[in-house]
């Protein structure tokens, strides 16, 4: 997905660990100034809001208040969706309160035979709800979309021939038949995946000088920003149990979900699949994807301050297991692939592990892994983790972990 002339620039990946650079993580529990946290309390009042504040400033960016004046229009309702299964919604939300502003739309299935409101999984995807599903009467999104033959994306824009060409990812039918719920939003309803100046998506609802300074939100932000604003749809949902609200994402979205985790507690657990450089991986290790190389492909993605650690990574006040630690005492998730080295597996691991102390601070049973489990050998505790065969994507395997995992925190089992 890199352009050409990032390409050009790309500097060669490391993927040999002998390679790795030395390198000393950054303390979760020791303060800006020097102090160790060893209760919870201050963990919540002073180290918490320090390390949020640094992601904030030097890596996604800082977002604006969400509209207290949205709108949510409810747009279908198919009560006999998948063969009578589900209940299936499109919901419009406009963030700006009104029609005219930029809007993004939640797909919902929910199981039909639920008595009582129903946990769920919420997601963004790459290329519009309609990818997700096989059912052929969703809308057709018409906003613009990366190119992807793949994915049947012409002149930018979804053809009926990309419905369902995303279903592989999202077993909707088995999130329905275990008792949850599925929301999936097109990531490039709130913002457009490319560099734009910041010009289009909701950066423009918000940003008149057109560029966000360097410690304003840039798409990430955005996405995890999106998300929270659909939090606040679902919270008028008498349908969804949102205190159970599964937040999942698969790469720059596991990314995305992951600042969406660390930003806005009501997210219960958070799933982080094949995230990699900026999202779990360690930045310091600088194994397969590093931030040069990210910040010259997607100068979108992050703040403008993100710069500054290129090939500098051991100036970052923060590193990965910092965000994961954000998370805490929720349950996380965070999943690799063993072919997806570019996401540098071992680096997510490792900040699983040592976001660890922060959880077991708060008292939950923690992660439990010292050295990486063999692959297809799920960890799950308070803190989850697996690395499976196979390449960059989500799979059923993925899946079948993430329905264990909130069976175990959301249902008890
Ligand atoms: C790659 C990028 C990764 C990851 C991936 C994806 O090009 O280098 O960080 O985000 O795209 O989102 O599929």
């Amino acid at each position: 997905l890199l352009t050409s002339a990032a390409h050009a620039q790309r500097p060669k990946p490391n993927y040999d660990e002998s390679q790795v650079p030395e390198f000393k993580l950054p303390d979760p529990l020791v303060t800006q100034a020097g102090k160790k946290v060893d209760s919870a309390e201050e963990w919540n009042k002073v180290r918490r809001p320090e390390i949020l504040e640094l992601f904030e400033t030097e890596v996604y960016g800082k977002s604006p208040a969400r509209p207290e004046n949205m709108l949510f229009e409810v747009t279908s309702v198919k009560n006999d969706a998948l063969g009578g299964k589900a209940i299936r919604k499109e919901v419009s939300v406009y963030f700006s309160g009104k029609k005219a502003g930029p809007r993004m739309d939640l797909l919902i299935y929910l199981p039909a035979k639920a008595t009582k409101p129903v946990p769920v999984f919420m997601g963004l995807n790459f290329y519009g709800n309609h990818t997700i599903t096989d059912e052929t009467d969703v809308q057709l999104n018409g906003n613009w979309m990366r190119a992807s033959k793949e994915k049947a994306i012409v002149d930018h824009k979804a053809t009926e021939d990309s419905r369902g060409k995303s279903s592989s990812r999202w077993p909707i039918e088995t999130i329905i038949d275990r008792g949850y719920g599925l929301i999936a939003i097109y990531c490039g309803d709130i913002d457009p995946d490319y560099d734009d100046g910041f010009k289009n998506g909701v950066h423009a609802l918000f940003n008149s000088k057109q560029k966000p300074a360097p410690d304003e939100w840039g798409t990430i932000s955005a996405w995890a920003w999106g998300l929270s604003c659909a939090l606040d749809y679902l919270e008028t949902d008498k349908q969804i149990d949102t205190s159970k609200v599964a937040v999942i994402g698969h790469s720059r979205l596991g990314k995305t979900s992951l600042w969406a985790g660390a930003t806005d507690p009501r997210f219960a657990l958070v799933i982080s699949n094949d995230s990699g450089c900026g999202g779990a991986a360690l930045s310091r290790r600088r194994f397969g994807e590093t931030l040069h190389v990210i910040n010259n492909a997607f100068p979108h993605w992050f703040c403008d301050n993100f710069n500054k650690y290129i090939d500098k990574e051991n100036d970052l006040p923060v590193d990965q297991h910092m965000l994961i630690s954000l998370i805490a005492p929720r349950p996380v998730y965070v999943a690799s692939a063993e072919d997806d080295q570019w996401a540098d597996p071992k680096g997510e691991f490792l900040s699983v592990k040592y976001a660890e102390p922060v959880y077991k601070l708060l008292g939950t049973s923690g992660f439990g892994a010292k050295e990486m489990p063999a692959v297809n050998q799920p960890v799950q505790k308070q803190m989850g983790y697996h690395i499976r065969t196979g390449k960059h994507n989500v799979t059923d395997f993925d899946w079948q972990q993430y329905l264990n995992f909130a069976d175990q925190h959301f249902q008890g089992s």
